[in-house]
């Protein structure tokens, strides 16, 4: 057996930890060899719910699951941990606009980040959900002291299977037939889902689809309206897909990225593709399997591209000037 890992969840008892933990417990993450710890982070009002969480962890009698911690103090969760899934913010209410959600989960994330850098691991991997997630994940870095910033990512891996999984499907191909796709900018629907340099069995998925008006349109339409789609659909947003695409991102990062492939993921601007530097952007990463990631190079963009890249990147610039304030 391997050394424990202690992980990290916030909003444990909300609808994506109530997917993610049994998960994270049975060794989706960290393989069958390494002993789990689960660190459960909720708010006061959600900490009762959070014990039934708790029993139902217990009752599944994990063999992997060696300590479950549910606390409403973040310190507490955050003890020594080596990866943090910020899944826990304040969902959208009626009528609110984007930018009302940005200040209000706003100042989650600094007090999140502060306590990260007082108690977690030096090693910790810290990957925001929570949305909006680019800039709450921004928000915990500039305040997690002299934590690396590269030890900061925002989930974008729910846009990228989404995407992976409409080209598999108007190609009437398995989802693993289906290798980069890539989403660029931010985790709303400025999204850009890019199939330019996806392959489907080994060729251009361009090529395979060769139906430019639904590349064009529809395909990435979908994509970035698939969460809408879900809650019309449910009534509920998505849990068990954005639960599934935590485990992926995290996976990639400890396990690193197939030899072949990349994945999506939000990571620091170092001002590749034009996008201003310290923004949290989603670009096409490789990762090597230590918990480091690289942005992928020399990808080519045609106007249509281009545009469309440019309008998210500018979204991203607008949210970190609302958040200013909070960004140290
Ligand atoms: P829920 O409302 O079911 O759960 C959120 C939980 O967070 C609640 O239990 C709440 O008590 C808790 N919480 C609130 N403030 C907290 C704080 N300060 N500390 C700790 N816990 C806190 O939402 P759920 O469906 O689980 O979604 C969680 C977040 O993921 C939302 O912000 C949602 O928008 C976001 N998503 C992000 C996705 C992505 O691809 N990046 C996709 C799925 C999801 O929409």
């Amino acid at each position: 057996m391997s050394k424990i890992k202690r992980v990290a969840v916030t909003g444990a008892a909300g609808q994506i930890g109530y997917s993610l933990l049994p998960r994270i417990a049975s060794g989706a993450i960290f393989g069958p060899d390494t002993p789990i710890a689960l660190q459960c982070l909720e708010i006061l009002p959600a900490l009762g719910a959070l014990a039934g969480v708790r029993m139902e962890l217990e009752d599944c009698a994990f063999g992997l699951l060696k300590e479950i911690i549910c606390t409403d103090d973040p310190e507490t969760a955050f003890g020594d941990v080596d990866l943090a899934l910020l899944v826990g913010s304040k969902p959208r209410g009626k009528g609110m606009e984007r930018n009302d959600l940005i200040r209000e989960n706003g100042p989650i994330f600094v007090g999140q980040g502060n306590a990260l850098a007082a108690v977690a691991s030096k090693d910790v991997r810290v990957v925001v959900i929570g949305n909006p997630c680019n800039t709450n994940c921004l928000i915990a870095q500039n305040n997690a002291g002299d934590l690396p910033r590269e030890s900061f990512s925002a989930m974008t891996r729910l846009d990228h299977n989404r995407a992976t999984a409409q080209l598999a499907t108007k190609a009437g191909k398995d989802w693993d037939d289906v290798k980069n796709v890539i989403i660029w900018g931010n985790h709303s629907n400025t999204q850009y889902p890019d199939w330019h340099n996806a392959t489907i069995d080994g060729k251009p998925a361009g090529k395979v689809i060769a139906d430019e008006e639904w590349l064009h349109g529809s395909f990435i339409k979908t994509v970035q309206e698939r969460g809408k789609a879900i809650i019309e659909a449910r009534g509920l947003s998505s849990a068990a897909s954005a639960a599934n695409a935590a485990i992926d991102h995290a996976r990639i990062l400890f396990h690193g990225t197939p030899r072949d492939a990349w994945t999506s993921m939000a990571v620091t601007s170092d001002g590749s593709y034009d996008v201003p530097e310290g923004l949290i952007c989603s670009f096409p990463v490789r990762c090597p399997g230590d918990g480091s990631y690289e942005i992928v190079q020399g990808l080519k963009f045609d106007a249509f591209g281009r545009d469309k890249f440019k309008v998210s990147i500018d979204e991203l610039v607008a949210e970190r000037e609302t958040v200013k304030d909070l960004l140290r």
